[in-house]
């Protein structure tokens, strides 16, 4: 058996972080925990690339494009939607869960999905805070697992494949009498 895993020493790899506008209240926790969570893996600070966006509705294809270039090894998303008195939470939510599912596929690499949905503003403040759930430092956690198991198994796909002589058929031994 051949076991593959990530790793999370994050020395060398490069991160882009697409962050929501929308509640910075929750977000901008959300991202420091985020940059803390990867510089404390050992990721460089000139090796991550933070963009903004409006709110969790563009993350995918802002996410999209980062992934495509070859700039990064994985890309976090970071956003959150609360809950209000509409069923806007409903469409927000489910376009960025799904855009960014889509986006990770079409672009053939890792994007992490650090968005929070929530009911209501004190729980998605409690997500965010580092010393309760830390939302933003598992994020950073994932991608760096992600990136790191990728690189392995694009590495492999690279290696040339070596051809093994065929083994010796086995031939069954009498026994003395
Ligand atoms: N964007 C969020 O990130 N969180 C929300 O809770 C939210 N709500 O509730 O409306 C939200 N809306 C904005 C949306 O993401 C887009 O930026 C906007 O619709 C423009 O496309």
């Amino acid at each position: 058996m051949k076991l593959r895993k990530g790793h999370h020493d994050a020395t060398g790899l490069r991160f882009g972080i697409v962050v929501a506008r929308f509640n910075k209240f929750v977000t901008s926790k959300l991202l420091s925990s985020c940059l803390d969570g990867l510089t404390k893996h050992g990721v460089a600070e000139h090796d991550i690339e933070v963009v903004r966006v409006p709110g969790a509705f563009e993350l995918p294809l802002v996410a999209k494009t980062l992934a495509k270039s070859a700039r990064v090894d994985a890309v976090i998303c970071l956003g959150a939607v609360i809950r209000g008195d509409t069923p806007h939470f409903d469409y927000i939510s489910a376009e960025a869960s799904r855009g960014i599912g889509q986006a990770a596929l079409d672009a053939d690499g890792p994007i992490i999905f650090g968005v929070l949905t929530t009911d209501t503003v004190a729980q998605a403040i409690e997500r965010a805070e580092p010393e309760k759930y830390n939302r933003g430092g598992e994020a950073a956690k994932s991608a760096i697992e992600m990136a790191s198991v990728l690189k392995q198994l694009k590495t492999m796909e690279q290696e040339p494949v070596v051809e093994r002589a065929p083994r010796p058929k086995r031939v069954a031994r009498r026994r003395a009498k």
